[in-house]
C-alpha cells in the first residue's frame, strides 16, 4: 500500500486527474496478454520525462515498485505488477515529435502506438520495419522494452536494430541520453542496446530516436498450402536456399488455421495441414521477379496450392487472420502457455518435429505457428487447468530441445514472469551473474519493475 502522503505526492507531479487508485483502474491496470494479473496499488499517468523522473526519485526514497506499462499487450507478464506498487503508464506520452526525411530518422515518445508511426512515416515515403502482429495497438515503449521483432524480422531485422538513441529515466531517477541522431556512433558502452530489451527493468524511454528506411517501392503477397506441417516447414528453408530473403515468411498449422477460420468465421485453408505466407518487397522489377521464383520454389517443395494475393482486400484479410491466431487460440481452450522460440532457421523442420513428439508424448494439444523465416516460432500449448502439470513439463522438454539445436528460449517476447524460471537454462551462471550486478548497479534498491527476467 502507498501511504496517503505519498498518493499525494504522486498526485502532485502528475496532476489529480492522472493519478488513478479507484478499483476499476486498478483492474485494468493488472494484467497482459499473458492472463498474469496482479493489482497495483495505483497508477500514475505522467505526461512528460521530468515526471517519470520525480516518480521514480520518490519510489527510491520511499522504495516502493515501478511497474512501466505501454498498452498491455505483452506476452511475457512484463507490465504486471507482480509485487503491487505503481503501475506508470505511458500512454499520455503519445506524441510523434520529429520526422526527419533528411536524416531518415523518427522521434517520438513511448506512447506512440507502432502502427501509427508506420502510417506518418510511410505517408513520407518512409518506413520503419518492425511490425509487431500487435501493430494497432501496442506501443513504441513497450516495443523498446521488449525489443519485438514480429513479421518483417526476416529480412529487416527487430526493434534493437532501428533505434539509434534513447532518453531514458534511469531507475534512480536520473534523466541520461544514449546513442545520439547518427548511424554510427561509438562513444563508449553502448547504452541503448542496454537498454532495449531489458523489459523495463533498467530505465523507462521517455523518448525514441528510430532509423528510418526509404518505402519498398512493391510489396507482392503469395500464399502456400501444403499436405504437412514438415513440407511447408522444409518449403520455407527452400525460399531461403534459393537466396530469396523475403520479407515475411509465416508458417501456420492446421490447428492454428483451424482455430482462426472459426474466429473470423471465414474459411482461408480449404482444411490444409499447414500455410506459409510470404511477402516480398522492393523495387517493381525485382519483386516480380523473386515473387514468381517463390512460386515456383514452393510448387517444387510440394505445395498442394500456391496463389498471389493480387488485391490489396485479399491481402488485408490474410494479414487479418496471421495477427488474429494468438487471439483465435483461446476459442479452443480456456489458457494457453504461449511460447516464443528460436532456432537457427535451419532447424525449423526439426524443431516442429520434435514438438510433434512432445504433444503425442505429453497428450497435450500443442499449435505452432510463426515466423518461420527467422526460426521463431510461436509454440502455444493449449490447456485445461487439469493439463498444467503435463504443460509444465512439456515446456521444459521444449527449452531443452530448443537450446540442443543452438536455439533460445526467447525470440522476441522477453523472460518476464513468464520465462523466469528459465533463463538460467540458457544462460550460464557466470552470465546470469553479470546481468544481475548490471541491475543492481542501475538499480540499487530494486524499485523498477521488480520480480522480471531473474
Ligand atoms: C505473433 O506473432 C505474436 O502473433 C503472438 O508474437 C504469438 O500468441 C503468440 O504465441
Ligand atoms: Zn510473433
Amino acid at each position: 500500500m502507498l501511504k496517503p502522503e505519498i498518493i499525494k505526492e504522486l498526485a502532485g507531479i502528475v496532476g489529480a486527474p492522472n493519478l488513478l487508485t479507484s478499483p476499476e483502474e486498478l483492474v485494468v491496470h493488472s494484467y497482459d496478454a499473458t492472463q498474469r494479473r496482479s493489482l497495483p496499488w495505483a497508477v500514475a499517468r505522467p505526461g512528460t520525462a521530468v515526471e517519470v523522473s520525480r516518480i521514480l526519485v520518490l519510489a527510491n526514497r520511499e522504495r516502493f515498485p515501478v511497474v512501466p506499462r505501454g498498452a498491455g499487450s505483452g506476452m511475457s507478464g512484463g507490465s504486471v505488477p507482480v509485487l503491487g506498487g505503481l503501475v506508470l503508464s505511458l500512454e499520455r506520452m503519445n506524441r510523434i515529435l520529429e520526422l526527419s526525411e533528411e536524416d531518415f530518422l523518427a522521434v517520438v515518445e513511448p506512447g506512440v502506438i507502432t502502427g501509427e508511426l508506420h502510417r506518418a512515416v510511410e505517408a513520407r515515403g518512409l518506413f520503419y520495419p518492425p511490425d509487431p502482429s500487435s501493430s494497432a495497438f501496442c506501443t513504441m515503449g513497450g516495443n523498446v522494452a521488449e525489443c519485438a521483432g514480429g513479421l518483417r524480422a526476416v529480412k529487416y531485422g527487430v526493434t534493437k536494430d532501428y533505434v539509434l538513441g534513447l532518453e531514458v529515466a534511469l531507475p534512480t531517477g536520473e534523466l541520461i541520453n544514449t546513442g545520439s541522431r547518427t548511424i554510427k556512433s561509438v562513444a563508449g558502452y553502448d547504452l541503448t542496446k542496454l537498454i532495449v530489451g531489458s523489459e523495463g527493468t533498467l530505465g523507462i524511454a521517455t523518448k525514441i530516436i528510430v532509423r528510418l528506411i526509404p518505402l519498398p517501392e512493391s510489396v507482392r503477397t503469395l500464399v502456400a498450402f501444403f499436405d504437412s506441417a514438415d513440407a511447408a516447414a522444409r518449403a520455407a528453408s527452400g525460399i531461403l536456399a534459393g537466396r530469396i530473403i523475403p520479407r515475411a515468411l509465416e508458417f501456420v498449422d492446421q490447428a492454428a488455421l483451424g482455430a482462426v477460420e472459426a474466429y473470423l468465421k471465414e474459411d482461408i485453408s480449404g482444411g490444409a495441414a499447414a500455410m506459409l505466407l510470404v511477402e516480398v518487397d522492393g523495387p517493381a522489377e525485382s519483386t516480380e521477379r523473386e515473387s514468381a521464383r517463390t512460386a515456383e520454389i514452393l510448387t517444387r517443395a510440394g505445395a498442394v496450392r500456391v496463389h498471389q494475393a493480387r488485391e490489396e482486400e485479399e491481402r488485408r484479410r490474410l494479414w487479418k487472420a496471421r495477427r488474429s491466431i494468438s487471439q483465435a487460440l483461446y476459442t479452443i481452450k480456456p489458457k494457453k502457455i504461449n511460447e516464443d522460440i528460436v532456432v537457427p532457421r535451419s532447424r525449423v523442420a526439426d524443431i516442429l518435429r520434435e514438438l510433434g513428439e512432445i504433444s503425442r508424448r505429453h497428450g497435450l494439444l500443442i499449435v505452432n505457428f510463426g515466423h518461420a523465416g527467422d526460426g521463431n516460432i510461436h509454440t502455444n500449448i493449449l490447456l485445461d487447468d487439469a493439463d498444467l502439470p503435463r504443460a509444465q513439463a512439456a515446456v521444459k522438454e521444449i527449452f531443452a530441445a530448443t537450446l540442443r539445436m543452438g536455439g533460445s528460449i526467447s525470440g522476441e517476447h522477453g523472460i518476464g514472469l513468464a520465462k523466469s524460471a528459465y533463463l538460467p537454462m540458457e544462460v550460464g551462471p557466470d552470465a546470469m551473474a553479470a546481468m544481475k550486478r548490471i541491475k543492481q548497479a542501475l538499480d540499487p534498491n530494486n524499485i523498477l519493475n521488480p520480480g522480471k527476467i531473474f
